[in-house]
Parts: structure tokens; sequence; C-alpha cells
């Protein structure tokens, strides 16, 4: 087939964020702009000659004309193969197991995970290294260095192919693989979770939600839970994929999957709800009338391990993003293993997991995780939850409030303001910086560390700086400052509040409630409302 050059001219700000590039639809259908970001991708990661990719994404709006062009263009750099999820489907964790399994060069997500998809949304691309995970800072700064020099990219020139149908076709000698993107990964739950226990739990009427949220996870949770689990039909709701979510915003949390919460509420409701994001690596954890906290669900699946098969041995370890809660800690203690505190995003995570020093991983922000993957994986979080209930048969209230008990209960919450003018949060950002507060008293509370959090990686020495602002306070309780790194409008200040409580008697306290006066100093220190017009957070979590 013919190999084509096209001339063309760098685009400013093709600078990966927390998880990849993540722009408007709009951004991205510009001629050339996604082609420059991938041939920038393909001249940083190596020889790509004769290598296999592994290629999908999250099914939302240009998914489909994104992998058409991709596929030519790995054409014309040379690959070998290139492994596409039916549909053009394939979930991040998918996406890493297959990238694991098949010991391919690598792959390319496209999602914008929990952002919302169509014409006027969001669109992302990702590059994953070879060991299933995102790429380290040191290959997106490359790729990053390439985009803006590039001059040119190639493309072989070839018609669509019908992603829709399973089996191999060709483009010049390149092969495509059109694969089932469910049958691997749920392969690999069965070696992790006790599928019969889960399956007997179900059988004596155990009742539960799923929302796909009109994301990625549909057809995985439709395999899964109902096929081979034997949950009741229907237990999956919005399980078809679509390309706008349905209009919603797939973002598994207490304000976007309203629907399932208020599925959960009532004495008459299922025992058990779940949902997941655009991409399936986040997941949110339900009771009945009760929300389990990602950090708390982190600590709760770190003490339960051993129940499930995949972890009967034990953990090497445990890891969390800096901002996530210090529930985690406690267990690890316990156990006897170390924890690890990392800047958020799950790039982080992968040195621990490949040195196998960490075995559970988890941010707040509804990310959990193992070894078993080098992505955040929701709909594992999913099962493990049910093997762990199946095994202990009880409710999840329950489950967590005598994890509290025996552990104390870190009460957490994180207060985003989305949307807010770029400079007026590198204003406050700044503000924070040049506060003097070690020593002093804040509230009644006096700061012991005073900090923007920096990190060196224990296993490869590489350091990552200006990763948040950490107000630690001598009795414990903690405030983070950070700005997010995955928006397209504007800026999104998220401020984590989080306070340890021994006394089992408050352990029902709503958090905001429990939470109130460490809140009230969080916004007087940043002088959120007059730096940003904001009296209150767009999403609470
Ligand atoms: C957010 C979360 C972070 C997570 C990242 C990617 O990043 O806070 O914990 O790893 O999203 O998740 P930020 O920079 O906006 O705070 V996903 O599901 O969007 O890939
Ligand atoms: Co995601």
């Amino acid at each position: 087939a013919h190999v084509k050059t096209v001339v063309t001219t760098p685009f400013a700000g093709q600078k990966p964020g927390t998880s990849g590039l993540r722009k408007k639809v709009s951004v991205f259908i510009q001629p050339h702009y996604l082609e420059n970001f991938v041939q920038s991708v393909f001249d940083s990661i190596g020889n790509t000659v004769g290598k296999t990719l592994a290629l999908g994404g999250d099914g939302r709006y240009f998914n489909r004309t994104a992998i058409q062009t991709i596929l030519r263009m790995a054409a014309a750099a040379g690959f070998a193969r290139v492994m596409v999820g039916r549909g053009g489907i394939l979930s991040t964790p998918a996406a890493s197991c297959v990238i694991r399994k098949y010991k391919t060069f690598g792959g390319i997500i496209l999602s914008a995970s929990h952002n919302p998809g169509g014409p006027d949304e969001d669109f992302g691309i990702k590059y994953n290294i070879p060991a299933g995970g995102p790429a380290p800072e040191a290959i997106t700064e490359a790729i990053y260095a390439r985009s803006l020099t590039i001059q040119s990219y190639k493309l072989v020139e070839s018609d669509d192919i019908d992603l829709d149908q399973l089996g191999t076709v060709r483009i010049g000698t390149m092969e495509v693989d059109i694969f089932d993107p469910v049958a691997d990964y749920a392969a690999l739950m069965e070696t992790l979770v006790d599928f019969a226990a889960i399956r007997a739990l179900f059988a004596s009427g155990f009742k539960m939600r799923f929302d796909a949220m009109h994301a990625v996870t549909g057809p995985y949770a439709h395999e899964i839970l109902e096929r081979r689990l034997g949950a009741a039909p229907g237990t999956v709701m919005n399980g078809i994929p679509l390309e706008d979510f349905g209009g919603g915003h797939p973002d598994p949390n207490l304000a976007h999957a309203h629907d399932l919460v208020a599925a959960l509420s009532g004495p008459e409701s299922p025992d058990f709800g779940a949902a997941s994001d655009g991409d399936g690596d986040r997941n949110m954890i339900l009771g009945r009338d009760f929300y389990v906290t990602p950090s708390d669900s982190l600590a709760v699946l770190a003490a339960n391990a051993p129940l499930c098969p995949g972890y009967t041995r034990g953990l090497a370890g445990i890891a969390r993003s800096m901002p996530t809660s210090a529930a985690a800690d406690r267990v690890a203690a316990k156990l006897g293993i170390p924890c690890y505190e990392t800047p958020t995003g799950w790039k982080f995570f992968g040195t621990l997991l490949d040195a196998g020093k960490a075995t559970l991983c988890g941010e707040e922000s509804f990310g959990t995780g193992s070894d078993h993957v080098r992505e955040k994986d929701g709909l594992w979080a999913v099962l493990m939850w049910l093997n762990v209930l199946a095994r202990r048969r009880e409710s999840v209230a329950d489950i967590v409030t005598a994890h509290w008990r025996e552990f104390g209960r870190n009460v957490y919450s994180r207060h985003d303001y989305e949307g807010i003018e770029t400079a007026a949060a590198e204003g406050l950002m700044d503000h924070l910086r040049g506060l003097p507060l070690v020593g002093t008293e804040l509230d009644g509370r006096t700061v012991s560390v005073f900090d923007d959090f920096a990190y060196t990686d224990p296993v490869d020495g590489s350091v990552s700086t200006k990763q948040g602002i950490r107000v630690l306070f001598e009795d414990g309780a903690r405030i983070v400052y950070r700005l997010s790194g995955t928006g397209t409008q504007g800026a999104t200040l998220r401020v984590y509040i989080e306070q340890y409580e021994a006394d089992p008697s408050r352990h029902g306290l709503d958090p905001q409630v429990a939470l109130v006066d460490l809140i009230a100093t969080a916004r007087r220190l940043a002088q959120i409302e007059d730096r940003t017009g904001r009296a209150e957070p767009t999403v609470i979590t």
C-alpha cells in the first residue's frame, strides 16, 4: 500500500495531563490535530516496525473515526499487527489486560474518562506502555516535546475497515485483528474472584444494581454479572454504550449517578449498588441507603482481600495517591506491610506494581485496582466487593461500620470547584504557597507540615514536584489543594478535607457535618470565595 507523507505544523498544548491528552472534540477534529499527536507518540516510543499495538476506546463520539486514522498511521509506522476491540470498544482496564496478555508494544486508549461525550464535549487519547500502564512522565514529556517540533506525519492510503466484524483484515501488510473486548478481561476476573461464591450469593436472593452510565462497561457487566454470575436480568442499567453517554456525565459519584443512588434508597431497595465511568476504570460502591467513600473502599478491600482467591497469600503492600485518605494506611500498619503515598494519577503506581512492592492501589477519585493490570479497574473492584459480601454475608453498611470500629474512621470529603478562571485558580495556589504556616495555629489547630507535595519514586528514583499543597495539622487532620489535570475548560480546584475520628459514637455523622470546621478553615485559608466568586463547590464527593 502507498505510504503518504503529510506536511504539518505543530499545535500548541498537546501536553498529556493526569491521564493523557484531553480536549474538546472541536479541537480534536481540526485537520492534522489527532495525526500530529499520534505521530508524536509513534516517534517517541522506540522502533515500531514489526510490533503489535492494542487499540480501542470508550465508544464516545469520534472514537470510530479516530481508530480508522490511527490504523492508517500504524500501518505507515510499520506495525505488523493492531488488535482492535470490536466496535472500537475497549475499557481502560481491559486494554491493560490485553496489552499484558498478548505482550503488545503497548496500546492506544481513546477516552476522556468521566468527562461528557458528544460533538460539543470531550475526547481523549493516551498511550500505555508494554507493562500495561499509562506512560510515565518521561515518555509523556517526550511526546509533548515531539509535538512541538513535528513537521510531517505518515499514513497509508486505504479504505475504512469494518470495526464490527470479528476476524482479521489487512491494511497494506499490517494485520488488523478485531477481537471480542470482553473475553480476555472476563477470563482474568475468573482467576481473581470467587465466581462460585458470588453465583451462590445471587442465587440466595441477593439483589444488585450496576449503572454502566451508557459508557463502556455495559457489555462487560452484562456478560460477567448477568450471564456468568447469574444476577437477574435488569441488574445492569444504562448498559448500552452511547456516543454521548445518553447526554449524561459518565462519572460514578453521588452527583452524577443519581439514578443509581435513587435505586439504592429505601428498605425495599437492592442490597448492593455500583457504577463505573466512561472508560470503565472508576467505581462507586453503594449499599442500601449507604455510600462507601472510595478511600474507605480501598481500606475495606485491603483488609478483606484474602477472602478473594487472587489474594489469599495476602498483600505485599498498599499504595494510595496523596489526596486519598489514610484509611488504607491503618490497614497496612495492622498487617505490617508498607503503604506508599504517590502523586495523583495511576501512572505513579506502575513501578510499585512492577516491582512487587504493592498489591492493591487506590485513589479517592473512585479508583481502585491491583497488580492484575496496570490501570485502575472499576468492575474488578465491584467483583471484589461481591466476593467479600458473598463470603461474609453481612450488609455493606455493616461491613464498613465494623471496619470503622476496628480501625477508626478517616472522615473525608472532596470539594470540587469546576470551571473557574484559570488565572484565579493559579492565583489562589500561588497565594497559598506564599503563606508562612508551619507552627501557626489555624482555628485552634496547629499546622505541623505545610508543603507542595514532591515525590521520589522508590523504584526508579524519578522525581515529581508540585503535586498538591498539603496542610497537615498536629491532630492528624489535613487539607489538600490541587488543580485538576483532566479538565478541558478553565480550571478545577479540588480541596480534600480529612480528619480522623476514633470515637464510634461519632462514626455515623455525615462527613459534611463532622468536617464543618475544617471545611470553613480550608475555604478561608485559600480565600476561595474572594478569588473564584464561588461560595460553594460544584461537586462534593
Ligand atoms: C482525576 C482524579 C485522579 C485520576 C484522574 C484520571 O485527575 O483526581 O485521581 O487518576 O482523574 O482518572 P485530576 O487531575 O482531574 O484531579 V480517569 O477515570 O479520568 O482516567
Ligand atoms: Co476513567
